[in-house]
């Protein structure tokens, strides 16, 4: 099946394989009853019974949710997007609800951009609360594997490759890190669409950094709590480690033996004093996010159409296991190259990682296993 909105604006695949609730295209009477159905099952609470014109106010603006229990809601596209609403209002809707409905989402070419342009906004609203809804036919209720039936189109991610986190000399090596290179190095081989190394690329007064915490703050034992520097009632605990990955220092290079120049992209991370960043994609904070620590990861997959990440480096207890995570969560079919990640807790870290990996819908592959088999059978002109 084909979305509902032109390619040109698409950006579904943002959206994670992990909803459940779904758009139902085309808009079919049956398909609407079926949309009905899943609302009233959603709403059957009767202590929470739906209510018609709820108000929400932000900003001092009053927003009108034309019918919603306490967590679902439920607008008409048009009373969504067809009139001057702000993020700022986009985001307070997804505040108040776990699963929003839109129903009659319409196609939208260059002359509906105001309407595309909101939609789009509304979608990373949601996005970025991890909220319920939206977008296919009953047979398909993860759009970008329908969209991506036939298409395969792998990248290699390369998770902070970095002189700092190998042996011998590595302010925080991690236990036979160096052996990774080999194996990354025949993957570079490969025809990839897309080949992205990171970097943990932190200031000298970084947020995770022992140092940073006063003489009796240990790396590897002392935690700190980080606060959003826009909400203050968003916080997580953090790990302290030795300073390490600073920018412009030997130990922030990728390891001399990296075939680098086969890589397209290199992509910074932990580049904010203020928060610890073990995904190359975002840090935790959602509550909102901050900008300065989401990087540019997923847009340059969904910019190359990737339809599956393979995801390679150090360390396999930390940031390869947070980017994987995010990676699937983001809706790429998501694989840990087994022999190319090594674990700061070793063979045991590894394996509580790859247990909790494979529990997120994150595949655990070999080098010479099918999945990257696929890979190798690519014609290099891909
Ligand atoms: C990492 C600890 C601190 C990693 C980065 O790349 O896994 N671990 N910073
Ligand atoms: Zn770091």
């Amino acid at each position: 099946m084909r979305p509902a909105i032109t390619d040109e604006l698409t950006d579904y695949r943002r959206i994670p394989r992990t909803l459940s609730h779904v758009y139902y295209d085309p808009l079919t009477p049956e398909n609407e009853a079926e949309v009905e159905k899943i609302f009233k099952a959603l709403t059957s609470d009767p202590s929470d019974p739906v209510q018609h014109n709820r108000k929400l106010t932000t900003w001092g603006r009053t927003i009108t949710v034309p019918e919603s229990s306490s967590t679902v809601a439920k607008f008409r596209f048009d009373e969504l997007c067809g009139m001057p609403l702000s993020a700022a209002d986009y985001l307070e809707i997804v505040k108040n609800f776990k699963t929003i409905f839109i129903l009659d989402v319409p196609k939208m070419g260059m002359s509906q951009k105001d309407k595309a342009r909101r939609f789009i906004t509304f979608i990373d609203a949601m996005y970025s609360y991890s909220r319920a809804s939206v977008l296919t036919a009953p047979s398909h209720p993860y759009l970008p594997s329908a969209m991506s039936a036939t298409a395969f189109r792998p990248a290699l991610l390369i998770v902070d490759v970095q002189e700092d986190f190998c042996p011998r000399n590595g302010a925080l090596a991690v236990p036979d890190g160096r052996a990774v290179v080999p194996v990354i190095n025949d993957l570079l081989a490969l025809p990839f669409v897309l080949k992205i190394a990171t970097k943990d690329h932190h200031p000298p007064n970084h947020v995770s950094f022992a140092s940073n915490h006063g003489p009796d703050a240990e790396p590897y034992t002392s935690v700190t709590t980080i606060t959003n520097p826009a909400n203050a009632r968003e916080t997580y605990e953090t790990q302290l480690w030795p300073d390490h990955c600073v920018a412009g220092t030997p130990g922030n290079a990728l390891v001399r033996e990296l075939a680098a120049d086969r890589l397209d992209r290199v992509v910074l991370k932990g580049t904010d004093p203020r928060v610890e960043m073990y995904s190359a994609f975002r840090s935790p904070l959602r509550d909102p996010p901050l900008a300065s620590a989401v990087s540019e990861l997923a847009d340059l997959l969904r910019g190359h159409e990737v339809t599956e990440v393979f995801v390679t480096g150090l360390a396999g207890d930390y940031c390869v296991f947070h980017s994987a995570v995010d990676c699937a969560e983001e809706g790429w079919k998501t694989y840990v190259v087994e022999e190319a990640t090594r674990s700061v807790g070793g063979q045991e870290g590894w394996e509580k990682a790859a247990a909790q990996l494979k529990e997120k819908g994150v595949g655990i592959v070999r080098a010479d296993g099918e999945e990257v088999g696929r890979v190798r059978e690519l014609s290099g002109s891909a």
